[in-house]
């Protein structure tokens, strides 16, 4: 047999994939995977005769001389399938986005391309070989695009993952179609529960992380609980959210997190309790315990275990150039200009600061032929500054609510450090992977 094959749990990509890997390889029959995961549900099911599927009793004892891999590289993930082989397939082309894993599956030929989607890899081909597709096939190729990417906004999307949507529209893809299959919360309980939980949530700052929490009593599990809590964490933006949920009906309770801060790491966090996950999404689930205490328990563990969020002074410059109030206006254009700097804060004798000065607030005493005139008249006087200790998210609120370029840190008034616009745009670059920047801040 010649067989194509996703990982276990298919999704929206796996199935992108495997409706390219048809057209490359037109002798090779799709087997579908025990489980389909619930947000490709949809999609799988109005498609499904479509690709029309090998199950599980299809391939049992099936010699395999040739096997395509697609969306995973992790022999784990595709176990369902070989342990029912006869024997191991003669030969393997596995095509993969995701990183080397420990248990790599065995193959002299992988594809691996570090795109946003999988899918992306195969349609390359695809245009690559000038073979077409039909407009079905470009609908759910795309919807695995749009998917593994976050619609195209993710820090992971490449240019590829464009260029193949683009031919996938010119062969007919449907955005409409695509929409509907992206929609995360179908149910009518998920939309309920959605509002639930708006309703029910508690902020709270813990070592300088704005976080979220949430706290349900539900009678029974219900599924779509996850899509959910992803919903919510996108409307809140917090730098985590953690939604506690107990069920009455098996007493037991089950904690889902999302995060977009590398120092909350999920998988670490949770997982010390017995759950698992990425660093960016991940569950616990507690067997026999009910009730809010699992929520009030959870917090005291967060607040004693979660790494300190970033301050202002781990990215403030410390050396602040000063200038003195009564310094005449051209002096401190001079000065200005030999720190190649736009401002700077104002002190007076005793070394407070009183004031910021610009070069554009200097351009108005040029204009006036005044530079004589001391810098005390032409500064600006209310000026925004803060502490050591505030959190970088309040400092970058600081800065783009104030539309100011320079934050000035002090200490019982006395300037410490200051941050810069640039200073702030180059952390906020290296350390929010999934996010993308504000753009009122840029
Ligand atoms: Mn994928």
């Amino acid at each position: 047999m010649k067989l194509i094959v996703g990982h276990t749990n298919m999704d929206m990509d796996c199935l992108g994939s495997m409706a390219l890997a048809k057209i490359l390889y037109p002798d090779h029959q799709l087997v579908t995977s025990r489980h389909i995961h619930p947000v490709a549900k949809k999609l799988f099911s109005l498609y499904e005769k479509y690709f029309s599927f090998l199950t599980a009793k299809d391939i049992k004892n099936a010699e395999v001389e040739s096997l395509i891999v697609v969306d995973t590289r992790s022999q784990k993930r595709i176990a369902e399938y070989m342990d029912l082989f006869k024997s191991p397939p003669e030969k393997v082309i596995v095509y993969d986005h995701h990183p080397s894993d420990s248990m790599d599956i065995e193959t002299d030929d992988l594809r691996y391309r570090a795109y946003g989607s999988n899918t992306t890899i195969l349609g390359l081909e695809i245009i690559e070989k000038g073979l077409s597709v039909t407009p079905d096939e470009a609908t759910i190729a795309l919807t695995g695009i749009f998917a593994d990417t976050g619609n195209f906004t993710h820090e992971n999307v490449t240019i590829e993952d464009f260029s193949v949507a683009h031919f996938l529209m010119n062969e007919g893809a449907d955005i409409a179609i695509i929409r509907e299959f992206l929609k995360t919360l179908k149910e009518d309980h998920q939309i309920l529960m959605f509002h639930e939980i708006l309703n029910h949530l508690v902020y709270r700052e813990i070592k300088g992380h704005f976080i979220v929490f949430s706290y349900l009593e539900l009678e029974k599990q219900v599924a779509g609980l996850a899509s959910v809590v992803e919903k919510v964490f996108d409307v809140e933006n917090p730098d985590a959210f953690f939604a506690v949920f107990s069920f009455e009906k098996s007493q037991s309770s089950i904690v889902i997190a999302r995060s977009q801060k590398e120092a909350i790491n999920l998988s670490d966090l949770l997982g010390a309790l017995g759950g698992g996950g990425h660093a960016m999404a991940a569950s616990v689930l507690f067997k026999n315990r009910f009730g809010r205490g699992i929520y009030t328990d959870l917090i005291e563990y967060l607040e004693e275990n979660i790494i300190p969020a970033v301050c202002a002074e781990h990215i403030m410059a410390p050396d602040v150039q000063l200038i003195e109030q009564d310094w005449s206006l051209k002096k401190a254009s001079l000065f200005l200009e030999s720190i190649d700097h736009t401002g700077a804060p104002v002190i007076d004798e005793k070394g407070s600061i009183t004031g910021f000065i610009t070069l554009r607030d200097i351009m108005k005493g040029r204009k006036a032929d005044l530079m004589h005139a001391p810098v005390k008249g032409y500064m600006t006087v209310k000026v925004i500054k803060t502490g050591k200790k505030t959190p970088i998210r309040e400092v970058e609120k600081l800065m783009y609510v104030n539309n100011i370029g320079h934050l000035p840190i002090v200490e019982a008034d006395k300037p410490v450090g200051i941050i810069s616009r640039s200073d702030l745009l180059s952390f906020i670059k290296r350390h929010r992977p999934n996010k993308l920047i504000d753009t009122a801040v840029l």
